[in-house]
């Protein structure tokens, strides 16, 4: 082992990462292993034989022997090597080096790794033996020292107690990579660091339930998905015991309540509510199965495999009870669930030969009535008519087909978005949430995952947006202002190319012609429609390199993780948000309440009926208009934390356990910068100090203390006396910026100094007594 690791350094100070001549010469010398791309584009391992001019003959690990071009080729780390902890441990980094140790590791159920500063988790599509409350306990006392979400965890909550510094845990990765389940394990671990007799942590750890069930559904990707982003605060006391947490939640994807693709399902609560609830409760809500319902059966997607709903009801039951949401309310809340399915079936028939509908008297519509608390006659003209201003009076008009299905399906959407909005107020109310200290928080940011489906809709679009910002974050943290404050220290210093995704940022966001401005420009024009709107994209950004225009209402977006290509049906109606005020109006009126639940839009109704507006009421900003000012409130709020990264990866699309798909992996890998962050923390200076604290701290190790008068001299000398190579370290204007590992030396030194300066304190003290 001892040659082996010799043969490493030897290797580590050659030309680490590429295959120069002298390299593969060398490789052929010394017998050691290559990697080798083959021509399914896979790299093999291997030993080279022989080479001439620009090939090489290669033996492979299978007893093949293969020739490929000297440029095919690339080092292999020495065995010792094999499945390192850390990615910065590797001799040499390259994409084939970093795919076998990290495929060694997931085969070995070794789910978790670093990469510099960043944790790679693996998702197991399993449970694996690694997590848990009894692990965590074992994990905390044993300071283990293994990579693992708990040490993340662990780093972020003792930097917090140390420098009172509010943190962050910051969640990434595609959809499906496991985000959401390593949020709760974060949630775990710091509910049994941090758990106190308030019962908060129990309570934060239930909410789960209900998160889930009503902001995740199943996509074609993923049984689990998570429509929502959201972002958990952790509060805690100065003796840091969990005191309160506070959840805020964003861009819940409303219109999957009345719209599905094939393979997908509704927000799981629907099927929830129709398998588990009672038979009196069933009654109550007038409920048949999920099978009868519009909105649930237009996929042909009624279960999941595996997932039994009655169960999940159960469940969602008990964590209702736990955050405290009375039984009347719980039933109010299933009441305007149910509500929302019968709508769903509400239908219309033509009435006259320009498409002008009346609404099917059916039970659908009583029902649906019945439950909101309204007589069928209100819901009936509600929904087949808007108002119109005629001089001062107004006068009712039929509603079109097109026109009446959209505005049931916006009447049923909206009741859903304010359900879920109440259920996270209600639930912040029993967190605790206003007892926030400042200094002593830790927040878990945790949202949909990169998406990119056959059809893209605004949906994605949105979601990919979100994952654009957090992306840039990310990079801002880990690459940029890491960079910027060697420069402006004056350190000598090589930059690391990262791929930068501001340019695709900018097309989102550049006023007046990112794609965001011209949605809602076009989104104000009232003959716009979605197919203007491509075409004025196209227009205006044909000659940005992110952006590529294509036939008809399709366009695509060159993102940080790939190409997608959205189509535009349907964009400028789900960006508006409209809701007409007679909707508002019913709904405020309808006797069936949870309390507060439609306040708001009572109160904003009111001052336009007062003004004698009618019409569509603006509810709110639009969509994206909405999504891009929380996320810079919430990339703001992230920006005055210290971050710890944790970057998800789906290692087959198939949501199976023990399958490694190397291209899906290498693709992720490479578009987060994993390998750039760890050639960056390879050559970086993790340890900086001011040259005054340097010298405070280590002058008095000098032999000769007193012939060094100012701060940097001092610094040289100590560094100097201790023969710290010299590339090991580099003085800034300010700062002693240090290669990781060399101030360890130091530190056992003065550790030593003082245990024998207090030594002899203590004895000049007895020796006096
Ligand atoms: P996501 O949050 O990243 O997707 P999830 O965290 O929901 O992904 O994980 C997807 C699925 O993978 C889960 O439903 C589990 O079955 C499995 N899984 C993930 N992590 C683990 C783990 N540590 N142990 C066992 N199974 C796991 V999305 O919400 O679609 O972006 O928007
Ligand atoms: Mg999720």
């Amino acid at each position: 082992i001892a040659s082996e690791e010799n043969q490493s350094d030897q290797l580590s100070s050659k030309s680490r990462e590429y295959n120069s001549d002298d390299n593969v010469t060398y490789f052929i010398k010394k017998k050691l292993h290559v990697w080798c791309r083959q021509p399914n584009g896979h790299w093999g391992l291997g030993k080279v034989q022989s080479t001439s001019k620009e090939e090489a003959f290669v033996l492979l690990t299978n007893g093949n022997v293969m020739k490929v071009a000297r440029s095919e080729l690339l080092p292999a780390n020495p065995d010792i090597l094999k499945g390192v902890n850390d990615l910065i441990q590797l001799s040499y980094l390259n994409e084939p080096s970093v795919l076998y140790t990290l495929r060694f590791r997931y085969s070995q159920e070794m789910i978790y790794s670093k990469a510099g500063p960043i944790l790679i988790a693996f998702n197991p599509f399993k449970d694996v033996q690694i997590c848990g409350n009894d692990h965590a306990t074992t994990y905390r006392q044993r300071c283990m020292t293994d990579p693992h979400v708990y040490a993340v965890a662990n780093a972020a909550y003792n930097e917090m107690m140390r420098d009172t510094v509010n943190q962050s845990i910051i969640i990434s990765g595609q959809s499906g990579s496991g985000k959401t389940e390593t949020a709760k394990i974060v949630m775990q671990y710091l509910a049994a660091l941090g758990g106190g007799s308030c019962g908060i942590e129990n309570k934060a750890l239930q909410t789960h339930f209900i998160l889930e069930a009503f902001g995740n559904a199943k996509t074609p990707r993923h049984n689990n998905s998570s429509r929502f982003g959201k972002l958990i605060e952790i509060h805690f006391t100065a003796a840091g015991k969990i005191c309160g947490a506070k959840i805020q939640t964003f861009m819940l994807q409303k219109s999957r309540v009345a719209q599905l693709t094939s393979g997908e399902r509704s927000y799981h609560i629907f099927y929830q509510l129709c398998a588990g609830s009672l038979s009196d409760l069933k009654e109550r809500l007038n409920l048949r199965e999920a099978s009868k319902y519009k909105y649930l059966n237009q996929s042909d997607c009624m279960t999941i495999d595996g997932v039994d709903d009655a169960k999940m009801f159960n469940k969602l039951l008990k964590a209702l009870d736990v955050v405290q949401i009375c039984k009347e309310d719980q039933e109010h809340l299933f009441k305007i669930l149910a509500a929302i399915l019968w709508l769903g079936n509400v239908s219309f028939q033509i009435s006259d030969n320009e498409n002008h509908v009346v609404v099917v008297d059916d039970e659908a519509v009583t029902i649906a009535a019945m439950l909101m608390g309204c007589s069928s006659q209100e819901l009936i003209v509600t929904l087949s008519t808007s108002k119109v201003q005629a001089g001062k009076d107004s006068i009712a008009k039929s509603l079109t087909l097109k026109q009446a299905i959209e505005t049931r399906d916006a009447l049923a959407q909206f009741m859903y978005a304010s359900v879920f909005e109440w259920l996270i107020k209600k639930i912040n109310k029993s967190l605790g949430s206003g007892k926030r200290r400042t200094g002593r928080s830790i927040n878990i940011f945790d949202i949909c995952g990169f998406e990119s489906f056959k059809k893209n809709s605004f949906e994605q679009f949105c979601v990919n947006y979100a994952n654009e910002r957090l992306q840039q974050h990310f990079n801002r943290h880990i690459f940029k202002l890491e960079q910027e404050n060697y420069e402006m220290d004056g350190v000598h210093w090589t930059e690391v190319d990262f791929a930068d995704n501001q340019g695709c940022l900018d097309l989102f966001e550049k006023k007046p012609s990112g794609i965001l401005s011209l949605l809602e420009e076009e989104s104000n024009l009232p003959k716009a429609t979605d197919l203007t709107f491509a075409n004025k994209l196209k227009q205006h950004l044909n000659a940005n390199p992110f952006f590529k225009g294509e036939r008809g209402r399709a366009f695509g977006v060159r993102h940080f993780a790939g190409e997608v290509l959205y189509d535009t049906n349907g964009f400028l109606q789900q960006n508006k948000d409209l809701l007409p005020s007679e909707y508002i109006q019913l709904l405020a009126s309808c006797s069936c309440q949870l309390q507060q639940l439609f306040s708001k839009m009572l109160s904003q109704t009111q001052k336009q009926l007062n003004s004698l507006q009618i019409g569509a009421l603006d509810l709110q900003q639009s969509v994206c208009a909405k999504l891009k000012g929380q996320l810079f409130g919430l990339m703001h709020q992230l920006e005055n934390t210290s971050p710890h990264f944790i970057h998800c990866i789906r290692p087959n699309t198939k949501q199976l356990p023990g399958v490694f798909d190397e291209d899906l992996v290498m693709q992720q890998l490479r578009c987060c910068g994993v390998l750039e962050a760890v050639r960056l923390s390879r050559i970086g200076y993790p340890i900086q100090m001011t040259h005054q604290e340097f010298a405070e701290r280590y002058g008095f190790l000098l032999s000769e203390p007193n012939v060094f008068h100012d701060p940097l001299s001092i610094s040289v000398a100590v560094l100097r006396q201790f023969n710290t190579p010299p590339e090991m370290y580099q003085f800034g204007y300010t700062k002693v910026h240090l290669r990781k590992g060399q101030i360890g030396a130091l530190e056992d030194r003065r550790k030593q100094v003082m245990q024998g300066i207090l030594q002899v304190q203590k004895w000049f003290r007895g020796h006096k007594a």
